[in-house]
This record gives structure tokens, sequence and C-alpha cells, in this order.
């Protein structure tokens, strides 16, 4: 029942509105600069691969309704993260001193964090140090984060796109190598989409375009529940979907590896309240073992 697939990993690109998240990617995704962008609304998913990796990016909307609602989602389960700051807006410093010091809290702590001092091609801009100075970027030494950096990026020239892109990929490349990355998520059922797309798996027809899409829904509503389910590594996993009236909990574990797991993470508390949810739930083993069959290759 154990896969031998990776969980792509995924990088979040924060900030607020305007400070360059969109027209970033594009360049990255490019090499070109495009200026007229809409506010995203909501958050865009899109992929990039470098070598035979597959990194999933999502560009969240940097308006407060969305700050509000998706970022935490997104951050806290994410492997690296970006935080956009217009250098040429200085009226905007403290709103986005108080979103990035939230995002660094979000931001699970082996994870990459990069912090970009943005359009830096305009001329009437923050010097470096106003910036840090007035984002309090030196209390990052202090922080648990392990990889921090600061970049004066600019999607105009290119300037420091590719080089942070590089340093990111690399390490959590890296990272996973030696330790691949798996998520275990509980997942709410937030939105009307969700509950059609677990149903059109459950039928017949073409599961894998679906699937695909149901992890990313998924991946966007991971639940509260997180603080007691916390990250793991491991390789190999199967995918449990629990449900509960209208209430799905999905849960990536590894069946043959749950004690090892426990063991070397200390985390038997953790299996203990997966074994609590499926006595609560009251899932059914037949409706389990064919939810997970039906989903397993593709995930
Ligand atoms: N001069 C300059 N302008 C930039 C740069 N990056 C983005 N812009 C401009 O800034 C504006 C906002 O860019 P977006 O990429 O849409 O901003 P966003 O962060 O995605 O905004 P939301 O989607 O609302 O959160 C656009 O007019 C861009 O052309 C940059 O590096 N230099
Ligand atoms: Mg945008």
């Amino acid at each position: 029942m154990s896969l031998n697939k990776k969980i792509n990993p995924l990088i979040a690109i924060t900030g607020l509105e305007s400070a360059g998240k969109t027209t970033f990617i594009h360049r990255l995704k490019t090499g070109e600069f495009k200026s007229d962008f809409q506010p995203t609304v909501g958050y865009d998913l899109s992929i990039i691969r470098k070598e035979d990796f597959r990194f999933d990016i999502v560009d969240l909307g940097g308006h407060e309704a969305f700050r509000t609602t998706f970022w935490e989602n997104f951050v806290t389960s994410c492997q690296g993260c970006v935080f956009v700051f217009d250098r040429s807006n200085k009226e905007k410093i403290v709103l986005a001193k108080e979103w990035l010091w939230k995002v660094e809290k979000w931001v699970p702590k082996d994870a990459n964090f990069a912090f970009f001092a943005n359009k830096s091609d305009l001329e009437e801009i923050m010097s470096l140090d106003e910036i840090i100075e007035g984002l309090d970027l030196t209390k990052f030494s202090e922080s648990p984060l392990k990889s921090f950096r600061i970049f004066e990026t600019s999607s105009v020239t290119g300037k420091n796109i590719d080089e942070c892109w590089d340093w990111m990929t690399k390490s959590i490349k890296r990272r996973m190598e030696a330790k691949p990355i798996m998520n275990i998520y509980a997942f709410e059922l937030l939105d009307d989409r969700l509950e059609a797309l677990v149903q059109e798996v459950l039928a017949e027809g073409d599961k894998k375009e679906k699937t695909e899409e149901i992890r990313q829904v998924f991946r966007a509503h991971s639940l509260k529940m997180i603080d007691s389910l916390p990250f793991i590594n491991i390789d190999n996993f199967i995918v449990h979907i629990l449900k509960k009236g209208d209430y799905y909990a999905v849960l990536y574990v590894d069946k043959d590896d749950e004690q090892r797991i426990a063991r070397e993470t200390g985390m038997t508390l953790l299996f203990e309240s997966l074994s609590r949810i499926r006595r609560e739930l009251k899932v059914d083993r037949e409706f389990l073992i064919e939810l997970i069959n039906s989903i397993k290759y593709e995930i």
C-alpha cells in the first residue's frame, strides 16, 4: 500500500498588494518583464520544473481579504517562502512589518525564507538600511528559522531573481534528498468544489487529473487541526480520506512505517490521535480501502 513518490515542494509567495509577486513569478518563468497583471484574486497555483524536481508555486493575493484567509494555510505547509516588499512604497512599511512577522511565525522552521526588497530599479526607493530598520529584519538572527536571506530584486532588470531561485531550490532539493519531505495534512471540507471533486474521484472516470486538483484544493484548506499533526519526513506513504457527514479529513501516512516513525520522531501522540480520529469517525474499513485504492497512484 505504500507509494514511492515524493510530494512536490511548495513555495509560497507572500507580500502586500502590488508588491510585485505575480510579476516576479512571470519573470522567473519567462525571463521577461510584463507590466499589466491584474491584482491576484485569492491565489494562483503553478508549477516550475528544475532538473528532475517539480516545485509548486503559490502566488498569494496580497489584498487584506486574501491575507487573512489563504496565507496561513499555504505558508504553514511550504518548504520555501518569499516575502516581497515594494521598497518604493514607504507608506506601507508598518503594515508590511506586521505581515512579515506573521509570516515568519507560520513558515516551518526548516523551510527557506527569502525577503525581497523589490522594485530596486526605481529611483525613489528606501535604502536597504532603512528597510532593515523599518521591518526589524535584524531580528531574524533570533528567529528559529534556519535559512533566511535578503535579496534586492527587480523584475524589470531581473536583478537577483535567478540568484534567489537558485539558492532556494538548491537548498530545498538538498534537504529533500537527504530527508524526503512528507507532509501530514488533515483537511476540512470548506468548499463545494471539494465535495464534488471527491465524489468524482470516487466515481468512475479519469482520476488522474482530478486527484491532482483535489490535492491542490486540499492543500489550500489544511485544517487548524494541523497543530496536533506536525510535519514528518517519510518517503513512502498512503492516503487516508476519512469522512464524517459533510466533513473529510485526509491523512497521508506510511502504513508500514507508523511504528518506526513514531519512534524516530517521538510522535507517538500523533499516531494516537490518528487512531482516535479513525475511531471517532467510525470509518468503515472497506470504505477506507476503496478510497485509498482509488487515488493511491496519483497523489
Ligand atoms: N518598477 C518595478 N515595477 C514592478 C516590479 N515588480 C512589479 N512591478 C509593478 O508593480 C505593480 C504590481 O505588480 P503585481 O505583480 O501585480 O503585484 P502583486 O504583488 O502580485 O499584487 P497583488 O496580486 O495585488 O497581491 C505592477 O504595476 C507591476 O508592473 C519591479 O521590480 N519594478
Ligand atoms: Mg498578484
